[in-house]
């Protein structure tokens, strides 16, 4: 088993050096472990202490390019270079490398493909009572959209298998934390999570400027994939809504109307007519969402298979 460890760094000269040191020699049922950076245009001393502790393996932007996007590069990297599991942590040392191993064991029990590090949020003393409820809260909704039953849905801390990664596509490139499991959790891919602890803070998060951008651009993640996998939901939902609210208005003018009273209910039909209108494009809608997603599926099977072609003399 070759274990990758992928460790994606924007200017984290001030603490790589930590997630390096701790990072474990020897893992249990590992026979080789790699250490990938990937510098995602960083303008400190990010690759020399890299270079410095050993680290051989490198994935380098020219500029940043975003944490999904290199997510994304290391996971193409570490494929290509035999990968059987990928773990990603983060530069600024916030979770606990020495625990890798017990992250990876339940992917080489064969018991997940992706596993988890709950940073049991709920006890970490510098989250504010509010990031708190904010952090259960995107964890609820992502659970819904995925069927899924995690707790910490944002942590970065995780295993992925070598399957996992061929099925899983990062498209957004926001909280690729959260896609993943969205697609993962549709796809059915087995995921667990098991508890972590996490370091003192080193510094804040850079992702985001403020917990407000955070939940907009996490909900419109989240929106985004819900659609993807939910469209028959959310466009049947719309359209038997629009349908109930035009066709009361609707009927009701139509039983005036037979009455001879039609031309003082007018408002009735104008309304119930819009309504109606709104429903069938719901339909409209929903036929289109669902020809897209046979094209996706096809397109998802040809991208596993193509991965799989290209990677396979790796293995
Ligand atoms: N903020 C930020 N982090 C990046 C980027 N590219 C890679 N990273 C790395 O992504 C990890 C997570 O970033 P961080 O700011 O700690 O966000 P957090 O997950 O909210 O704590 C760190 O290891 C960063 O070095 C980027 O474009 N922006
Ligand atoms: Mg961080």
């Amino acid at each position: 088993m070759k274990l990758f460890v992928q460790i994606p760094c924007l200017n984290e000269e001030k603490t790589l050096g930590l997630v390096l040191e701790s990072i474990p020699k020897k893992i249990s049922g590992i026979d080789q472990i790699e250490i990938l950076v990937i510098d995602d245009g960083s303008s400190d001393q990010t690759i020399q202490i890299a270079k410095d502790h050993g680290v051989r393996h490198f994935v380098k932007h020219q500029r940043n390019m975003g944490l999904a996007r290199s997510f994304h590069d290391g996971v193409n990297y570490a494929l290509k270079h035999g990968a059987d599991i990928v773990v990603n942590t983060d530069g600024d040392n916030q979770y606990p490398q020495a625990m890798i191993g017990e992250l990876v064991k339940p992917i080489i029990d064969q018991r997940a493909e992706i596993v988890i590090g709950d940073r049991q949020t709920a006890e970490i003393s510098h989250f504010s009572g509010f990031k708190k409820i904010m952090q259960r809260f995107g964890s609820w909704v992502v659970n819904q959209a995925a069927q899924t039953d995690l707790p910490d849905a944002a942590s970065g801390f995780r295993a992925y298998s070598r399957y996992s990664l061929y099925r899983i596509n990062i498209i957004t490139e926001f909280s690729y934390c959260m896609e993943t499991i969205i697609q993962a959790g549709n796809k059915r891919l087995k995921i667990v999570s098991i508890p972590i602890s996490t370091n003192p803070k080193t510094r804040e998060s850079r992702l985001f400027n403020s917990i407000w951008q955070h939940m907009f651009k996490s909900g419109s993640a989240i929106v985004r994939s819900y659609i993807m996998f939910h469209s028959k939901k959310v466009f049947g939902g719309l359209a038997i809504i629009f349908l109930i609210l035009g066709g009361i208005p609707f009927i009701r003018y139509g039983l005036f109307a037979i009455q001879g009273e039609g031309s003082g209910h007018l408002q009735s039909l104008v309304f119930g007519s819009t309504m109606l209108v709104g429903s069938l494009l719901s339909i409209s809608l929903l036929i289109i969402a669902d020809m897209l997603q046979t094209n996706r599926t096809l397109l998802e099977d040809q991208l596993e298979r193509i991965k799989d072609l290209q990677y396979k003399d790796q293995k």
